[in-house]
């Protein structure tokens, strides 16, 4: 609708011109004039600005306090974004297992970074027999490069796909991790596996003693391929994002000790015996990976509370905002950048308030674009260089299904 309203206001533009008796514009003309037309008027609110090019298939950013932005790319390199640049030689060379999906993947930085320096990566190996396992390591900072490994969890059962992925610090401190079912299903509603499942686990890779089932780092269950956690900003309630068999990926509101379905059912199935998502995707596939939600002021404030996430094979972000008080019903949907960007893989909230997000054009499914990988950002639509008007694309399509359907 939006990139409709955009082509009206440029045509009305070159008609105005054309009327006022100046000499006639040139077609590059208009097109340079027109793009500091106020925005208002074609109603764009938000635009994408390119952060850094050059990427090379980029799974997880994280923002450190001193505004150094991590980046990992799958294939083992950690790199620092400066000044619109990946830097280079990389912050870290990581030896990790690449086949498929596998590889590098995730990355959170301690909650008190600033003082010990830690940063948690999730990669994919190959052990001692030849099998794909997925551990998470500590690294520690020295101000240019990561040092010191430490295995604080292993044994995660690894696959060419579905090794879920996504690190991230809860608020409650403690540090959450995605794993996907390594292809094969049965391992996600088995409790003494790690695949197919979502961990929480202490900073130093024990189990918290308040974990729903003793001396585990299960907190829930029953997952096809996780690869999205954030938390609420008003209940501090988590949420995931799931890649779903065909179709059917979803959004879930994650629960202590909840069953979320898989290989039995996926979606909102009504089964009792399983945890129905919040919101999915029907027929229509996202592959969602990386999600945030938004919590500062930068953008338009009906962008507040928005569920934002990355869409691969959907090639777009999606958002979902959930109806308050309890958040477990859809109220609004929409899309962004459809086919713009291409696949995305990580969205982030940066210290400045706006989103950043990695596109996936080099991880062997896309479509690579002059420049990829890029980095980007969301700003509104008069607060810097304006690079690509957002398109709205929420049609029914996309739409979010699940709405009206409780979640237990
Ligand atoms: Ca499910």
């Amino acid at each position: 609708m939006r990139a409709i309203a955009v082509l009206t206001g440029l045509a009305l533009l070159t008609t105005l011109a054309g009327c006022a008796g100046v000499d006639a514009p040139t077609p590059s003309t208009v097109a340079a004039t027109a793009t500091p037309v106020p925005p208002t008027a074609a109603g764009i609110e938000v635009v994408s600005e390119v952060v850094a090019r050059e990427l090379k298939a980029p799974w997880a950013l994280a923002f450190a306090p001193d505004g150094r932005l991590f980046v990992t790319e799958r294939g083992g390199t950690i790199r620092v974004v400066k000044d619109g640049e990946a830097q280079s030689p990389p912050y870290a060379q990581i030896e990790v297992a690449t086949v498929g999906e596998a590889g590098l993947l995730g990355l959170a930085l301690d909650p008190e970074f600033e003082s010990n320096g830690y940063l948690y990566v999730y990669h994919t190996y190959s052990d001692n027999g030849g099998a794909l396992m997925n551990r998470v390591v500590r690294w520690q900072d020295d101000g240019e490069k990561a040092t010191n490994p430490s295995v604080i969890l292993d044994g995660i059962p690894g696959a060419r796909y579905h090794n879920g992925g996504r690190l991230k610090f809860g608020p409650d401190g403690k540090l959450y991790v995605t794993n996907g079912d390594a292809n094969s299903g049965g391992l996600a509603q088995d409790l003494n596996s790690l695949a197919g499942k979502i961990l929480r686990i202490n900073k130093d890779g024990s189990f918290p003693e308040d974990n729903p089932f003793p001396n585990s780092p299960v907190y829930s269950y029953g997952h096809r391929n996780p690869q999205g956690l954030a938390w609420h900003p008003d209940t501090g309630e988590l949420y995931a994002t799931e890649h779903g068999p065909v179709g059917r990926d979803e959004v879930n509101r994650i629960v202590a000790g909840g069953n979320y379905g898989w290989p039995t059912v996926s979606g909102d199935a009504g089964d009792a015996r399983f945890r129905d998502a919040v919101a999915h995707s029907g027929v229509d596939t996202w592959a969602p990976s990386g999600a945030a939600f938004y919590d500062a002021e930068a953008l338009p404030p009906e962008w507040r509370g928005r569920l934002v996430f990355g869409a691969l094979r959907g090639q777009r972000l999606v958002w979902v905002k959930l109806r308050a008080p309890d958040y477990r019903f859809v109220e609004e949907q929409g899309a962004l950048f459809a086919r713009r960007h291409g696949r995305i893989r990580d969205v982030v909230q940066g210290s400045d308030g706006y989103l950043y997000f990695a596109t996936s054009n080099l991880d062997g499914r896309g479509s690579p674009k002059e420049g990829d990988d890029h980095i980007l950002r969301i700003a509104p639509v008069n607060g810097g260089l304006s690079r690509h008007e957002a398109s709205d694309d929420s049609g029914p399509a996309s739409a979010a299904r699940g709405a009206g359907s409780p979640v237990r």
